[in-house]
């Protein structure tokens, strides 16, 4: 019985290592760059993609994940992508507005209500449409990862209502819409980038910044900020890209592999960002942050300011995306 067994199971490994075999893999190291540290959600799911892709490939194609911005900035890092001087990134659509101006569609302020809705939107023909934006410039867009509902920290008082909003120096990305968005509430925004966040909050140069409790956390803001204000004011997506010069020498069995990893990471990463989310504001303010919600009132005073905001959005991406928008929003709701 034991022996039949030890049997069956030699023959089923002999079985998948040929099946792995059989496909075409070329030996093929990845370079997947991404700005976080490697203990965030970020990098835990860049981990797991590198894994899967190793799995699926007998381990042919390693994928070596490299996280702290060390191959550079969002922004740098997209520049190496078309170049074909780096295989593969994960970072904000925010950053990529400059080359696929549709992704400003993300930045939109109060876009999305929830997780259901955000899920929803990028998976479907709507994030299809803007993701494909990326093929002519270079870039091959995979999947949307969670970067998640994002929330305001600074250093100078409590933010409870619109006019506290006046004279913070907020970073923000270095896109367009959030610097509207802010300056249309008051702030003083300064476009940073986010490998330069961090000195930026403890030398001073910046009172405050807006990113997901996740990232919070992961980057220890909580050192450099007291007060953190529950305004989740956007929802914001990560999107796994490649070089585009890179990805159409692969084989198609290796496309099909990186494509079925990148659907994966996607269920692992929202999984993990949102686990990680839901207790998160309980360790913040236990690393000594003082929180505080909006008042519905004052996220309403908030909104009526960024009506014009809505507007510029809808006219660089299109008013056809922005009806397509809508119309999905309206059909999830
Ligand atoms: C930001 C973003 C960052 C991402 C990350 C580095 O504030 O939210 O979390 O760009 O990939 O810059």
């Amino acid at each position: 019985m034991r022996i039949k067994f030890a049997l069956a199971g030699a023959l089923a490994a002999l079985v998948a290592a040929g099946a792995v075999q059989a496909q075409d893999f070329k030996p093929r190291i990845v370079r997947f760059g991404y700005g976080l540290v490697d203990d965030s959600n970020q990098g835990r799911a860049a981990r797991f993609f590198a894994k899967e892709v190793e799995k699926a490939t007998g381990g042919k194609m390693k994928v070596r994940a490299i996280g702290n911005a060390s191959l550079g900035s969002d922004t740098q890092m997209q520049q190496a992508l078309i170049g074909g001087a780096q295989e593969m990134m994960v970072g904000s659509t925010a950053t990529l507005v400059g080359i696929a101006p549709q992704m400003a569609l993300w930045d939109t302020p109060f876009l999305i209500n929830n997780t259901k809705e955000a899920d929803a939107l990028l998976d479907g023909p709507v994030g299809e449409r803007v993701k494909a934006t990326l093929e002519p410039k270079g870039m091959v867009g995979l999947v949307y990862w969670e970067n998640g509902f994002r929330n305001l920290t600074n250093n100078k008082h409590p933010v409870a209502k619109l006019e506290d909003m006046n004279g913070i120096k907020l970073r923000v990305m270095q896109n367009n819409v959030f610097l509207d968005s802010f300056k249309a509430l008051g702030a003083n925004a300064v476009p940073l980038p986010f490998s330069e966040l961090f000195t930026a909050l403890e030398t001073k140069a910046v009172d405050g910044q807006e990113n997901p409790y996740n990232t919070v956390l992961s980057s220890k803001f909580y050192e450099v900020q007291k007060y953190l204000t529950v305004t989740n004011h956007v929802y914001s997506p990560w999107i796994l890209t490649v070089s585009k010069k890179w990805w159409d020498g692969l084989t198609k069995d290796e496309q099909k592999v990186l494509m079925e990893a990148a659907k994966k990471s996607r269920e692992f990463e929202r999984q993990d960002t949102r686990a990680e989310a839901a207790k998160a504001l309980a360790d913040l303010k236990q690393k000594g942050m003082v929180v505080n919600e909006l008042s519905a009132a004052e996220a309403d005073r908030m909104r009526a300011k960024l009506t014009s905001v809505h507007a510029s959005v809808a006219n660089g991406v299109g008013q056809d995306l922005w009806k397509q928008t809508q119309d999905e929003l309206k059909k999830l709701r």
